[in-house]
C-alpha cells in the first residue's frame, strides 16, 4: 500500500444538521487523516464546475441546487490507501445499500443527501484535490 491523498467533502445535509465532527471522527478512526481542510459555502458555478463529470446525468441540476444549499466541509485526507479507504468508510452512494458503520448508513438522508463526497480514483483525487486547495493549504 502507498501513502494517497483523497479529497473528501462534508454536504450541506451533515453541516446543517452540526455532525462534522462525528463524520471526521470516522475518518480518523479508520487510519486518515486530515492534511487540509476548510468550510465554504459553494456559488452555483463552483458546483457546477465541481460535478462536471455529472453534467449528462438526470440528477445534476438538484445536486448542484443541493451543495449551494448550506456550507460544506472540503478536507484532503492521507492514509494508506486512502481513496479506497475513504471509499469504504463513506458506504455506498444510496444509504439502504450502505454497509452498517459507514458514514452514508448512519448520517445519509437518502441517495441525493447522503451527507460526504469521496474521489473515486488516483486521478480523479488529483483533479479534484488541485481545484479545491492551493498546494501551500495542504499541511500536513
Ligand atoms: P458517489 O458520491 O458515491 O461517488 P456518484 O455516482 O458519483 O456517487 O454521484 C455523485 C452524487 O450525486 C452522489 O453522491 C449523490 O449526492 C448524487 N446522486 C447519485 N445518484 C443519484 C440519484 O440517482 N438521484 C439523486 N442523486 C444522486
Ligand atoms: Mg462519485
Amino acid at each position: 500500500m502507498t501513502i494517497e491523498r483523497t479529497l473528501s467533502i462534508i454536504k450541506p445535509d451533515a453541516t446543517a444538521r452540526n455532525i462534522t465532527g462525528k463524520i471526521i471522527s470516522k475518518f480518523e478512526d479508520a487510519g486518515l487523516r486530515v492534511v487540509a481542510q476548510k468550510r465554504v459555502h459553494w456559488s452555483q458555478a463552483q458546483a457546477e464546475k465541481f460535478y462536471e463529470v455529472h453534467k449528462e446525468r438526470p440528477f445534476y441540476g438538484d445536486l448542484v441546487a443541493f451543495m449551494t444549499e448550506a456550507p460544506i466541509s472540503i478536507q484532503v485526507l492521507e492514509g494508506e490507501g486512502a481513496i479506497a479507504k475513504n471509499r469504504e468508510v463513506m458506504g455506498a452512494t444510496n444509504p439502504e445499500d450502505a454497509a452498517p458503520g459507514t458514514v452514508r448508513a448512519e448520517f445519509a438522508e437518502n441517495i441525493e443527501r447522503n451527507s460526504v463526497h469521496g474521489s473515486d480514483s488516483a486521478e480523479n483525487a488529483a483533479i479534484e484535490i488541485a481545484l479545491c486547495f492551493d498546494e501551500a493549504e495542504i499541511v500536513g
